[in-house]
């Protein structure tokens, strides 16, 4: 019995149908000749974040064809599902619901179609599941492979049971069950974690239940996600790890080991998926007005002005009580936590530090019991961050996770988190990312603040801020045009630039300068307007190219004093400022505008020039964008 909280189901087409409860629906009975396999699901609505109805349409389990030639039930979320579904389409394949399930089953078929039906039904499995990314518990049947069942997962949890009156040759994992069954079922998973003296089920190639005469016995085998709710059938249990595929078929139970992981999508589909657009990072930036919205999907009300995350709910008052909250990460991701440090600091009142992830573990940092982390990784799988991770668990630590990647080692080890929801992020250069991360940290610090009450104004002034981003960001992309332009005639071929600003905008003067040198070879620096003075003025003169950053907050005059300093040593800057601002229109300098919006989401909008300038000056120069030398997406090695 799956027991699928977030899924419904309904009793599957053109299979073997048994148990006729609306609460216990069983399926894929697999009725051999001495076997019979059994998958049994809980029947629950729906809570869709896909905007799906918990209706019969969108109800497990789901198929290939007409022809239920592949059918699938399915725990957890496919993340790449949209993606997955746009390639099949244009394969003609037709969905008939919104889940992301349904395209596990045409992805099989089409897979299988592929193969020429040459592949066996646990290598087509294996095939399907390398182009999934997301937390999956799934189980397969196929009129192809008759009397053969075959189930996997990755991190959405999967055990068999079985049940025969033969004594078992097999280190199956007797679990009983009190008052607490949930505990017991973590006891049984730390004894098969720890028991090493039995050799490991899943180690084992094959393994088939034979009696002494070397007959088959009656077997049953039971598909559940927790040992719960098959505990009624039988005690004997055996918990599949990450990326196994157990192939069930004549009453024998084989466990694949673990198919090489994340390989990425099919050349030929990832083709593809890029559309319109050249490359993936140009495809990622102008995908920013759907993805923030991906962002906060279901966690954003913007007539309550309030905000929902359903991970961190359960530890909002601990959260609360920390003493101060650490961020660590690398990279883009950490300048999202120091663009986001102000509003913590502003609406939650608890001390902020903001730490890369490589130095917090040189410098050893003292981290104590009562200090809430927060790892922010686009992928949940960056070696620092993961080592830091484990450093500050150590310590007792609550760890959060911010990650895209649900499944990722990152959003496992944390207590809780947030997943940024943003999509799958190819291009080497994070983009769509980093809007991400900054949005789902933003909201974060508005629900931690939650409550206070005198801060209520200002959480519906930034909350309303959010619900005009993608309007926003559709008028920057709409400039796209003037800002080649801009990278051809006054930045192309030069041989360093300077970003400045001050305030919300240092994170995006480090996160558009780490963007040129990314992709485009390019030196740059962002700078602290503020620490002008301390040094960087001497770099001023005229053939110098400067992007400073004058938007409409409480620290403008303070920028406007930096806008003077340069000019006063013939620096030329390029302005970014906010639409409307007659000061700046006044000015012969060159200039982006980007529209007005709260002060602590403004640095949403001003990267985004500086990413398609970034983009760009790359293809001026003739650059891999995709793949920038020396570079890799999730840095895995230390
Ligand atoms: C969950 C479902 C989503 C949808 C929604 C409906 C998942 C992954 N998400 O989204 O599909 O059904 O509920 O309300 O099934 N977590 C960590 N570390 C991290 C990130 C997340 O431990 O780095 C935990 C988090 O505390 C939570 C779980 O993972 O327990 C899912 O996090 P989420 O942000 O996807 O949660 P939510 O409620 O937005
Ligand atoms: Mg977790």
């Amino acid at each position: 019995m799956m027991k699928l909280t977030r899924r419904c189901f309904r009793p599957p087409q053109g299979l073997a149908v048994d148990g006729d409860t609306p609460k216990e629906v069983l399926i894929f009975k697999q009725v051999g000749k001495v076997a019979t396999s059994k998958a049994l699901i809980d029947a629950s609505p729906d809570k869709g974040r896909h905007d799906q109805d918990p209706s019969n349409r969108n109800c497990h389990p789901h198929r290939s064809d007409e022809n239920n030639e592949f059918t699938v039930v399915h725990n957890g979320i496919i993340t790449n599902f949209k993606e997955i579904r746009m390639v099949l389409e244009k394969k003609g394949f037709v969905f008939e619901s919104d889940t992301d399930t349904e395209c596990v089953a045409k992805l099989a078929k089409y897979l299988y179609d592929q193969g020429k039906g040459k592949l066996s039904f646990t290598a087509l499995v294996k095939a399907v599941i390398k182009e999934l990314e997301g937390a999956f518990a799934l189980i397969f049947k196929s009129t192809k492979f008759p009397n053969e069942l075959v189930a996997t997962r990755r991190g959405s949890p999967l055990l068999i049971g079985v049940k025969t009156d033969k004594k078992l040759k097999v280190d199956f994992v007797d679990v009983e069950f009190g008052a607490d069954s949930e505990k017991i079922s973590e006891e049984a998973d730390a004894y098969l974690a720890s028991d090493k003296t039995h050799p490991k089920m899943r180690r084992t190639q094959s393994r088939a239940f034979l009696s002494d005469d070397g007959q088959p016995q009656p077997i049953e085998y039971y598909l559940a996600s927790d040992a719960s709710a098959i505990i009624e059938h039988t005690k004997r249990v055996l918990y599949l790890e990450d990326d196994d595929i157990a192939h069930i078929s004549e009453g024998e139970l084989h466990i694949h080991p673990a198919a090489a992981r994340r390989r990425r999508l099919l050349a030929a589909l990832a083709q593809v998926m890029k559309g319109q657009f050249k490359h993936y990072m140009q495809k990622e930036i102008f995908e920013q007005p759907e993805s923030v919205v991906n962002t906060m999907r279901g966690r954003v009300n913007f007539n309550t002005h309030s905000i929902t995350l359903g991970g961190l709910k359960a530890y909002l008052s601990t959260i609360r009580r920390c003493r101060r909250i650490v961020f660590v990460a690398c990279g883009t991701s950490y300048h999202s936590a120091l663009a986001t440090r102000a509003i913590f600091e502003e609406l939650t009142e608890i001390p902020v530090s903001v730490e890369l992830a490589s130095d917090f573990l040189d410098r050893r940092c003292p981290i104590f019991r009562d200090d809430v982390c927060v790892f922010v990784s686009q992928s949940g799988e960056t070696a620092d961050t993961i080592l830091a991770l484990r450093y500050c668990l150590e310590r007792g630590a609550l760890c959060l996770g911010v990650t895209n990647t649900v499944g990722s080692t990152i959003s496992r080890e944390t207590h809780c988190g947030v997943h940024i929801n943003a999509g799958p992020e190819i291009g080497v250069a994070s983009t769509k990312a980093y809007t991400s991360q900054y949005i789902a940290l933003a909201m974060m610090a508005i629900q931690l603040g939650e409550d206070r009450v005198s801060m209520t104004a200002r959480r519906a002034e930034i909350i309303d801020g959010l619900h005009e981003l993608p309007r926003h960001i559709k008028e920057i992309l709409a400039t796209d045009a003037e800002l080649r332009q801009l990278a051809q005639d006054v930045l192309f071929g030069q041989k360093s630039l300077l970003i400045m600003g001050r305030g919300y905008q240092n994170a995006t003067c480090l996160e558009g300068a780490l963007k040129i040198k990314e992709v485009s070879y390019m030196h740059s620096e962002g700078i602290l307007a503020g620490e002008l003075k301390h040094g960087p003025l001497a770099l001023i003169d005229e053939t110098m190219p400067v992007i400073l950053i004058m938007t409409k907050d409480s620290l403008y005059p303070k920028v406007q004093s930096a806008y003077e300093q340069v000019t006063a040593r013939m620096g030329r800057p390029i302005i970014i400022a906010n639409t409307g601002d007659e000061n700046v229109a006044k000015n012969p300098c060159h200039k982006i505008w980007v529209p007005q919006t709260v002060d602590c989401l403004q640095g949403l909008l001003t990267i985004i020039p500086l990413q398609l300038i970034s983009y760009h000056l790359a293809v001026l120069g003739g650059v891999d964008v995709d793949c920038p030398r020396n570079l890799a997406k999730s840095v895995t090695v230390e």
